[in-house]
């Protein structure tokens, strides 16, 4: 495998060293191949927001396994996982579900280039949407990491309708609509940044993005693989009450397994084959158990674990502000709910030039005295720590003093 891995964030090459193999999850603990155990901040990159194997995920799995592990052919797991995503997001009337967060990009970008007939799409720097071509252009997550602004193997002519805009800048935005906004399909946005490290909208932002596109008469897709059902039960968009035409969704809908889901405006939906021309298929869409996993994380996403998500939230917040404040280290810490990141720069971080303007050669250093203190964040300065509604609050105080002390050797070295 190149690397060791099967994604190249978790190879650590933004952080040095050689990856650490996993035997097995419970809650919010890790334990390696060594036996070592860790208080883990990835989350699986952010699935797992009730921790590794809570029970009811773990029993669902097992007993849809049971009864069949894949038909090619309807069951009853799609109705029921749809049917729980569009009560809460009803902006999503229609949804297809598919297999990853990538495959939902690259199937919204599909439908809203024939939906509207144009073929332009519009991004931001910094924001990630899976490894689709056209959408390989000034990424996060990985591509930032690494800062590989485009990868290679990606002809010139799939990147050639993908404009790309400053992340949190309306006013760029404005400016490539006033020049070519009867041809853009479609603006792609995570609406909260969590690619390049946790970026909020600023005020206005998304609102602006909402106007901007039904005045050109292009589509406003939420790229929510991160935020749905993270930031709150309704996603972003119902945290920030802004209707998008469609929206993605993956990680925390399949609680761990491969699922990822496209939807939104039925008129848009209807659109998508075999009802209409937008063709788009999977072998394993809607697998039975990665729906059952999915269905049962959110079963569990009472209105009691996101206020505690929240509280949890605040409380690695306020732990990890003070102990960086007390070692004398410039820091911003970005937060919404239980996703957060701190940045080792004396900015403000409010869009991708001061996210990237992070220290991230100390990140490198703090990350490794992380773990020799049993806390697993991260191989990136730039990706987001996600708190689990399996954190308690003694591993929080735990990462807490961890951090501090490593924090403290990372300065010195
Ligand atoms: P996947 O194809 O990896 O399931 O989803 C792609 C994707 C789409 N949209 C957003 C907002 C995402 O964050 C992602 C994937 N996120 C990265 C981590 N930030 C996945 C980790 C990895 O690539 O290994």
């Amino acid at each position: 495998m190149p690397a060791g891995v099967n994604s190249p964030v978790r190879a650590f090459g933004a952080v040095g060293g050689d990856p650490i193999y996993l035997a097995r999850g419970e809650g919010a603990l890790l334990t390696d191949v060594d036996g070592n155990t860790y208080i883990d901040y990835v989350c699986s990159w952010g699935p797992l927001i009730l921790g590794h194997c809570h029970p009811d995920v773990i029993s669902a799995v097992e007993r849809t396994a049971r009864l069949g592990t894949s038909y090619g052919a309807p069951h009853e797991g799609e109705i029921q996982l749809a049917r729980t995503i569009v009560q809460a997001m009803p902006w999503i009337q229609m949804l297809r579900c598919v297999n990853s967060g990538t495959e939902a990009g690259m199937s919204a970008i599909r439908l809203a280039r024939a939906a509207t007939g144009r073929d332009k799409i519009l991004k931001f720097e910094g924001n990630y949407h899976g490894h689709v071509d056209s959408l390989l252009v000034r990424a996060g997550s990985g591509l930032a990491t690494f800062g590989l602004p485009d990868s290679a193997g990606v002809p010139e002519a799939m990147t050639r309708d993908s404009l790309v805009a400053p992340y949190n800048h309306l006013d760029a935005v404005e400016e490539i609509f006033s020049q070519q906004g009867e041809s853009i399909a479609a603006v792609i946005v995570e609406p909260v940044a969590g690619n390049m490290g946790v970026v909020p909208p600023r005020a206005g932002f998304l609102e602006g993005l909402r106007e901007l596109t039904k005045r050109h008469g292009a589509l406003l897709i939420f790229d929510e693989v991160i935020t749905g059902f993270r930031v709150s039960p309704s996603g972003a968009a119902g945290l920030y009450e802004i209707t998008p035409d469609l929206v993605c969704l993956g990680k925390t809908i399949g609680g761990g397994l491969p699922v990822g889901a496209y939807g939104g405006r039925r008129d848009l939906m209807e659109q998508v084959a075999p009802l209409g021309p937008v063709y788009q298929a999977g072998t394993l869409s809607g697998n039975p158990l990665a729906l059952a996993a999915g269905l049962a994380t959110l079963e569990n996403l009472t209105s009691e674990v996101y206020q505690e998500l929240e509280r949890k939230g605040a409380l690695l917040e306020q732990g990890l502000v003070e102990a960086f404040t007390s070692c004398g280290v410039k820091a911003q810490l970005n937060r919404v709910g239980s996703m957060l990141s701190v940045f080792y720069t004396d900015q403000r971080v409010e869009d991708n030039e001061t996210a990237f303007s992070t220290d991230r050669a100390l990140y490198g250093r703090l990350f490794h005295g992380l773990l020799q203190r049993g806390v697993y964040p991260p191989p990136s300065a730039l990706e987001t720590w996600f708190v689990s509604a399996a954190h308690d609050d003694s591993q929080i105080e735990q990462t807490v003093t961890a951090f501090k002390a490593a924090l403290e050797e990372a300065l010195k070295n």
